[in-house]
């Protein structure tokens, strides 16, 4: 329990045998509910996710991606009764002492959904491969246009804070499942007329195995990209039509008052 709410962590997990007890170690102890979600692993995922008796273990029998991974623990969350639900990768590359800060604005009632932003760290440019900073800035700025929340920044972030007032009102079968998920998440949150904020966070790069292929997403995020941004197009333009054919015909002269 964190401040009178529930929060279950969902750590999506695909072969990360050797990283996930170091992530699971850090976990604050006022966390509720852990659920790992193996997505389809080879290794020895699961049989380590189990040796921690907090773990609720999911298991995908097939892989379905880090998006799908994610909407599985969601949905366990829920059924757990999670008031908020965290999202944090089982590569190790997230602090856990910064969970706090993306859960206060959820538990205060200003956000619905927090994420973190690594950009604005000091060190991001020491810390970060410059493909995943260069990659990460072109997206974020096509992922404001697309969602339309200009504020955000670093839209591929994965340390996410989620209440479950949002999550049920979330498609949750619509989420593109791979790669794109964050992106798709941010343009769906939108539709439902979420609050989103950043917090900061501490980029953390190690000896962990990316399973990003920057050449095999860049075609489907940037299909998710303009595929959003249309809808959004389409939602404004509907909002408009909608607001003309409210408003009065004739407006009242100013002699009319009274
Ligand atoms: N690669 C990969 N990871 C998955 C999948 N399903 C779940 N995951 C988990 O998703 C998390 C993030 O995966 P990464 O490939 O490291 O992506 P990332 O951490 O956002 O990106 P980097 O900045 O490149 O490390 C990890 O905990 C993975 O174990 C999948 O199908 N493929
Ligand atoms: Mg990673």
């Amino acid at each position: 329990m964190y401040r009178g709410l529930r929060v279950a962590v969902v750590i999506p997990a695909h072969n990360e045998a050797r990283l996930l007890p170091v992530t699971l170690a850090g976990l604050p102890s006022w966390v509720d509910r852990v659920v790992v979600v193996d997505d389809g692993s080879t290794d020895a995922t699961a049989e380590v996710a189990v040796r921690d008796a907090r773990v609720d273990l999911q298991r995908h029998a097939l892989n379905r991606g880090v998006g799908g991974a994610i909407v599985t623990g969601y949905r366990r969350a829920l059924a757990l009764g999670a008031d908020c639900a965290v999202v944090v990768g089982a590569d190790a590359q997230m602090d856990p002492s910064e969970m706090s800060r993306l859960i206060d604005p959820v538990v205060e009632g200003v956000a619905d959904y927090v994420k973190g932003d690594r950009l604005g760290h000091p060190a991001v440019r020491r810390v970060m491969p410059w493909v995943r900073l260069v990659g990460n800035h072109a997206l974020s700025w096509l992922t404001k246009f697309s969602s339309g929340y200009g504020h955000l920044r670093d839209s591929q972030c994965g340390y996410t804070a989620l209440s479950a007032r949002a999550l049920h009102r979330l498609p949750l079968d619509d989420l593109y499942p791979r790669y794109g998920f964050p992106n798709d998440l941010l343009a769906k949150l939108a539709e439902i007329d979420a609050r989103v904020v950043d917090r900061p966070v501490t980029p953390i790069y190690g000896d962990e195995r990316s399973g990003i292929r920057p050449w095999r997403v860049v075609l489907p995020i940037a299909w998710l990209l303009c595929r959003s941004g249309w809808r959004r197009a389409w939602r404004q333009r509907q909002g408009a039509r909608t607001a003309a054919l409210a408003a009065p015909e004739i407006l009242p002269s100013p002699g009319d008052a009274g």
